[in-house]
């Protein structure tokens, strides 16, 4: 679209524009779309009330919770949009789900490293889950410094006459690793900071250091766990 049409449109214009068959025909071209999202929406509810279980279930094993919060996320129209111009594909239904795998994410904050694989594994291993793709940033980080278990997966929905597999983009991850993320995220949007290179840099060591951290904590569960009080000293 040019430019000259992006001029606001006058209210007679709209009213014009705006009559029950146009309003028909705008139902009808977006129908195929809101059908789509409602369905990413129902996939995502369902693999956050599969970490949900396993939490629950983890409670009672080993008395304690490995997620500590769960945040799901559906991408905006607008979002989608921008992502199918970049890749230079069509712009309709079919294209934005057989392309597009990260439309409906989940993030699970995990307080441990070994939390993250034992929920990702736990996750896997259920039967109606397939392993689209995975990419281990914790065993691998990013030059920057971003750590994250990366999953997509596919999970089928049923829906009133048909079971439709929906793909599900999901990010493990420590509390470290999520704060660290959040912080680096701001970095995307001060592209003219002067000490920008700097400022990466910084980062970058932030990442090492936290890393570190989160190992050094695992090791102090891990004994913490390890530790059978004697006889006498339970109390
Ligand atoms: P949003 O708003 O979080 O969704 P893709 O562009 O996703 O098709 P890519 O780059 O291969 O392809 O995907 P990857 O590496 O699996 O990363 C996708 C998502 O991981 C990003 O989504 C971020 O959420 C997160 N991520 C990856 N790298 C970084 C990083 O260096 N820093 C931070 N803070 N987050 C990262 P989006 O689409 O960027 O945004």
């Amino acid at each position: 679209m040019s430019d000259t049409n992006k001029q606001p449109l006058s209210e007679e214009l709209i009213e014009k524009l705006i009559t029950p068959e146009s309003l028909d025909w705008i139902e009808a071209r977006t129908r195929a779309f809101r059908q789509s999202m409602a369905c990413y929406r129902c996939a995502m509810m369902e693999v956050e009330t599969k970490f949900r279980v396993l939490n629950e279930e983890f409670s009672l094993q080993y008395d304690r919770n490995p997620i500590e919060t769960i945040k799901t996320r559906l991408k905006s129209v607008t979002s989608i949009q921008e992502k199918l111009r970049r890749l230079h594909l069509p712009m309709d239904v079919q294209s934005m789900e057989q392309n597009l795998s990260d439309i409906a994410g989940i993030r699970v904050i995990c307080s441990f490293p070994e939390d993250v694989y034992l929920l990702a594994d736990a996750l896997l291993r259920q039967d109606d889950i397939t392993l689209v793709q995975r990419k281990d940033y914790i065993a691998h980080p990013k030059p920057n410094g971003y750590r994250s278990l990366h999953l997509i997966v596919e999970v089928p929905i049923f829906l009133e006459h048909a079971k439709k597999p929906m793909r599900v983009e999901i990010q493990l991850r420590t509390i470290a690793m999520d704060f660290w993320a959040s912080l680096e995220h701001q970095l995307k949007y001060k592209k003219g900071l002067d000490d920008l290179e700097e400022l990466t840099e910084e980062l970058r060591r932030c990442a090492e250091a936290s890393a570190a951290l989160d190992r050094r904590m695992e090791q102090i569960r891990q004994r913490l766990e390890a530790y059978v009080p004697e006889e006498g000293k339970r109390v």
